[in-house]
């Protein structure tokens, strides 16, 4: 294989574990806390899981180790979306793993949940890890987004469970996959199976956190790469002041990764869906605030100017939301055949403007003509619109340029504008761990196994305090029925972590809004600039500007 440089210092690289975890297997024991209760819809989460329900939460402290001794056979997988950090989960996994007995086994299964259901799977070495050590990836092992969700699942997992002799899963994944661990430990444990389940909290949208577990891995590392290009972006349209940079930034639903850039960057507009549903902002009210800026800018001599848009947008814009609800109402079913065989896009104009509700239309016919298309061109296998798919960037780009036409028109805007447009997200997915995320995801994974001797099924491997210097760190475990509640799904109400947005009364968001008045008129950007791996503390194991912000 041939190696870059980086890939091979960062080989060398020791990631740092919390002091309690730290000076061997042999001292580390368990401080057992107070019994657990769920966020929310306590009784009904207390009957669908009745053997894994209330259970305590717990740190680990220094003190002799009393964990049963057993021959351990873990198996792995990661589920989901890459988040950089992953591989150093599995390989503080090993480590601890191997620490307390070289006869124990780390099994890996490949492609994510569906590795565990085909029994595709490999057994780690020290060779085999040795190359994956604080890299960023998932290819390891591999990823996927099947969801082990089934009583037939369940089944066949513990088939294979039982065929390896596995005595824990770990689940490396979001809300929904440690959702889904909570089931399967449950599962594991109504059916004696002696198989624990524990899970490790991923993803890089940053939505994976509550009172116990402060972030999900990847975030640091996505963030800092997003925020480095953006920064690079902010420099070039200070140099050459000549266009608005309209930047699409990943994040599902809920817009962390957005509001973490912002903090990072300082550009003149970052959207906030959470906002935008709290104040129901119309498409009509977000352009003029867009407009807004880029006028004042642009009669102040200053045509350029960085607008962050997060991928989950749209969906956030009540008005948006209706109207994709009655497009999937009038494409239900055959009425997609119909509506596909009509000859052009004025007939089909005409059949939507026919079946939308006034109020819906209104919404429709001031899209541009590119995303009028795209709501009824892409769609998922249910006929849904996919609207991860709309290019909202260009939505809003091109809904500025004809609100400024107007304004040009009325005589209140002298400027001009030209745009250009950025999707900034498979790109920081799988950047090397920045230093913070090698040693969370290295902490979290050595943890899962001190979780797993000690014989704890339903938890999630929890390290917290993690604003402050990892010595300070702490590590433990919490069962992940305190974090669930009710929700409706598909119909049905279901048990579900609760996914948390962007909190509009918290300090992240507030610190934004004092600011950004003054960074939508001024020029005040900030230049991150890229992450660095060596070199003092203060500039390599920073953490972000979010987390600083809600525990500082
Ligand atoms: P997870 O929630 O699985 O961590 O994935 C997050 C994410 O990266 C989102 O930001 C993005 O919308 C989505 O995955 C993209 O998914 P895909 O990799 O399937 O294109």
């Amino acid at each position: 294989m041939n190696l870059s440089p980086l890939q091979k210092a960062r080989y060398e690289y020791s990631p740092k574990l919390p002091a309690m975890l730290r000076g061997g297997i042999s001292e580390i024991t368990v401080n057992v806390g107070a019994p657990t209760q769920s966020v929310a819809d306590q009784d009904k989460i207390k009957a669908l899981f009745p053997n894994t329900y209330g259970k305590n939460e717990i740190t680990f402290v220094k003190g002799s180790n009393t964990s049963a001794a057993k021959k351990q056979v873990v198996g792995v997988i990661l589920s989901g979306g890459q988040a950089p950090g992953g591989h150093n989960v599995i390989c503080g996994l090993y480590d601890a793993i191997k620490a307390t007995d070289k006869n124990n086994v780390l099994l890996g299964f490949k492609g994510g949940p569906s590795g565990l259901i085909d029994d595709d799977f490999i057994e780690f070495d020290d060779a085999y890890i040795n190359a994956y050590r604080n890299t960023g990836g998932f290819d390891i092992i591999g990823s996927g987004r099947t969801k082990l969700e089934t009583e037939e699942q369940f089944k066949i997992v513990t088939e294979v469970a039982k065929k390896h002799g596995l005595t824990a899963i770990v689940i490396i994944g979001g809300d929904d996959s440690n959702t889904n661990a909570a089931v399967l430990a449950e599962y594991m444990a109504a059916h004696n199976t002696g198989v624990l389940v524990i899970g490790c909290p991923k993803t890089i949208d940053g939505d994976l956190k509550n009172e116990d577990i402060e972030a999900s891995f990847g975030f640091d590392t996505a963030t800092k790469t997003y925020s480095e290009l953006i920064g690079n972006i902010e420099r070039d349209a200070n140099s050459a002041k000549k266009y608005w940079h309209f930047i699409k930034v990943m994040g599902r639903s809920a817009s962390h990764v957005a509001l973490e850039c912002a903090l990072e960057t300082q550009p003149n507009i970052c959207l906030i869906g959470e906002e935008v549903a709290a104040k129901k902002m119309s498409l009509a009210a977000i352009t003029n605030y867009i407009a807004d800026s880029v006028e004042k800018r642009g009669n102040n001599g200053e045509n350029f100017g960085v607008a962050i848009i997060p991928e989950g947008i749209v969906e956030f814009v009540p008005e948006f939301s209706k109207l994709i609800a009655e497009i999937n109402e009038l494409l239900a079913g055959s009425k997609t055949e119909e509506f596909n065989a009509l000859p052009d896009w004025d007939a089909k104009y005409n059949y939507i403007k026919k079946g939308l509700s006034a109020e819906s239309f209104a919404v429709f016919d001031i899209l541009p003509q590119f995303v009028q298309q795209q709501l009824f061109l892409e769609r998922d296998p249910h006929g849904n619109v996919q609207v991860s798919l709309i290019e909202s960037e260009k939505l809003f780009s091109e809904m500025v340029k004809n609100e400024l036409a107007k304004r040009k028109a009325a005589g209140t805007y002298k400027g001009k504008f030209g745009a250009q447009h950025h999707f900034f997200g498979y790109e920081g997915r799988c950047a090397f761990p920045s230093n913070f995320d090698s040693d969370y995801c290295y902490s979290l994974g050595y943890n899962a196994f001190m979780l797993i001797s000690y014989g704890y099924n339903g938890y999630l491997s929890k390290v917290s305090n993690i604003s402050k210097p990892a010595e300070e760190w702490v590590a433990g475990g919490m069962p992940i029925t305190k974090m669930m509640n009710m929700e409706r799904r598909n119909g049905e109400d279901k048990p579900v972590i609760r996914k948390a947005l962007v909190e509009l009364d918290g300090k992240p968001f507030k610190y934004f809004e004092e600011h950004r008045k003054q960074w939508a008129v001024e020029t005040a950007f900030t230049y991150p600039g890229a992450i660095q791996y060596y070199g003092p503390a203060e500039v390599c194991d920073i953490t972000t500007r979010t987390l600083a912000l809600e525990k500082g």
